[in-house]
């Protein structure tokens, strides 16, 4: 098949790769320019391991070329971002700007499939009206599909392949047309069901992780405050063959988990009420933490603070609504002193120095990514660097035990109103 994408992110640029991989001729469109020559390049413009190696090959051979506007093609795939409006509801703006980029190519018989995370309705409601008022009727002469993606960013070239995959149809006869195309490079089992349960789905699978890590989250605060080691408990209780609850940290960040429990609160808000508490609760996390630091700091005068990993979660280079850049803000709206590191970012908002920089004159040192470069590292001649030798460790990658005979205060969510 010829298959347009368009939308060449996290998603959209690897769905093209592996199309073009499996020898359909593929044409990755993006309203940025410079995305689109990168792509041309060959330059991958995402961390992400394994693709660098796959887009050489493909240019070369002809079967990927960026565009900056669509063209004809048999299939087209929309991955464009659903950001959240103010007032919290999806913002379909680039969805149906791109849909309405393809409109003018469309022919009879093309595949239409959105990948984009939107609200239940949007396909039967917003899309499918906006394709037939051009004269085509849906299921008869143009396929419309909803086929959510589920790779997590650091694995997606693995997870592409082998997850197993929904197909929502506007009618069977679209899912059966989309299947045939995500069979080409799809592992995983592909099922086959309707647009809204297809949409709903997606948005539950995150709506349990947030939920999830929102019940951790809580039970670390509670913990805490009964002088129990929520860390201990959850490690306990998930040795139960049917519990399995996520990890407690800084708060949830990402392009999905934060967003999507807002698509089905905008759709049913009387009766999403544990959806919207931990939502609430996850986000009120970057204040919960600041109320910790403070305390371990505000003996001191002028203190300062090392901040390690600014990203969402451990080894990305994803900032994106990272709850360390809540933290970041808060801490430099309270006036504290901080300097930043992060070894797996290159461009930021913040100034991000050297980790040498951030421990001198440091009083404490808080840990906000899960980077696996941070594990390796010798904490014992880090704390020699600081002023006070005292670490914050949020995402529990550092062992309280192999510290207790050190000049070390290591405190993490585990420990952190009182020393175990
Ligand atoms: N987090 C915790 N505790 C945990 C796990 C995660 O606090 O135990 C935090 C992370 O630090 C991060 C946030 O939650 O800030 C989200 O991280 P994540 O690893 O759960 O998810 P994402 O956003 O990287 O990717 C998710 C994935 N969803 C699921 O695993 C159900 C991925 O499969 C989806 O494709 C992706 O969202 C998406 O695009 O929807």
């Amino acid at each position: 098949m010829k298959v347009c994408v368009l939308g060449l992110g996290y998603i959209g640029l690897p769905t093209a790769l592996f199309l073009a991989l499996s020898d359909h001729d593929v044409v990755g469109f993006d309203i940025n320019k410079n995305i689109v020559d990168d792509l041309n390049n060959k330059k991958v413009n995402i961390k992400e391991p394994e693709l660098d190696k796959i887009v050489n090959k493909l240019i070369d051979e002809k079967k990927l070329i960026g565009k900056t506007t669509p063209e004809k093609a048999d299939a087209f795939i929309i991955c464009v971002p659903t950001p959240l409006n103010l007032d919290k509801t999806c913002n379909l703006d680039f969805v149906l700007t791109a849909l309405d980029s393809i409109i003018p190519y469309l022919e009879k018989d093309n595949l239409v499939i959105v990948e984009s995370t939107i609200p239940p309705g949007t396909i039967k409601y917003f899309i499918k009206p906006k394709i037939e008022q051009k004269g085509y009727i849906v299921g008869e002469n143009i396929y419309l599909c909803y086929c959510p993606e589920r790779v997590i960013p650091g694995n997606i070239a693995i997870e592409i392949v082998e997850n197993n995959r929904i197909i929502g149809g506007a009618t069977i006869a679209c899912a059966e047309k989309a299947a045939t195309l995500y069979k080409s490079f799809v592992k995983g089992e592909i099922s086959i069901t309707d647009t809204e349960t297809a949409e709903m789905t997606k948005l539950v699978e995150n709506i349990y992780r947030d939920m999830n890590i929102a019940l951790s989250n809580e039970l670390t605060i509670i913990c805490n405050e009964l002088n129990i080691n929520p860390l201990k408990v959850i490690k306990l209780a998930n040795k139960h063959p049917r519990v399995n609850l996520l990890n407690p940290g800084p708060g949830v960040g990402g392009h999905c988990l934060p967003i999507d429990p807002y698509f089905v609160i905008e759709k049913a808000p009387e009766s999403s009420n544990m959806i919207s508490i931990s939502r609430k609760i996850n986000e009120n996390m970057p204040h919960y933490i600041v109320s910790k630091i403070k305390s371990l700091v505000n003996n001191f005068e002028n203190p300062k603070i090392a901040i390690w990993g600014i990203t969402y979660k451990g080894n990305t280079d994803d900032a994106r609504n990272s709850p360390a850049i809540d933290i970041i803000r808060i801490l430099s709206k309270e006036g504290y002193e901080i300097s930043i590191y992060d070894p797996s970012v290159d461009k930021s908002e913040f100034q991000i120095v050297s980790k040498e920089e951030t421990l001198e004159d440091s009083d404490l040192l808080l840990i906000l990514a899960e980077h696996n470069k941070f594990k390796n590292y010798d904490y014992i001649s880090i704390s020699r660097k600081m002023r006070n030798p005292i670490i914050f460790d949020t995402r529990n990658i550092l062992d309280v035990n192999d510290y207790t005979d050190t000049n070390i205060k290591l405190f993490n969510l585990g420990n952190i109103d009182y020393l175990s």
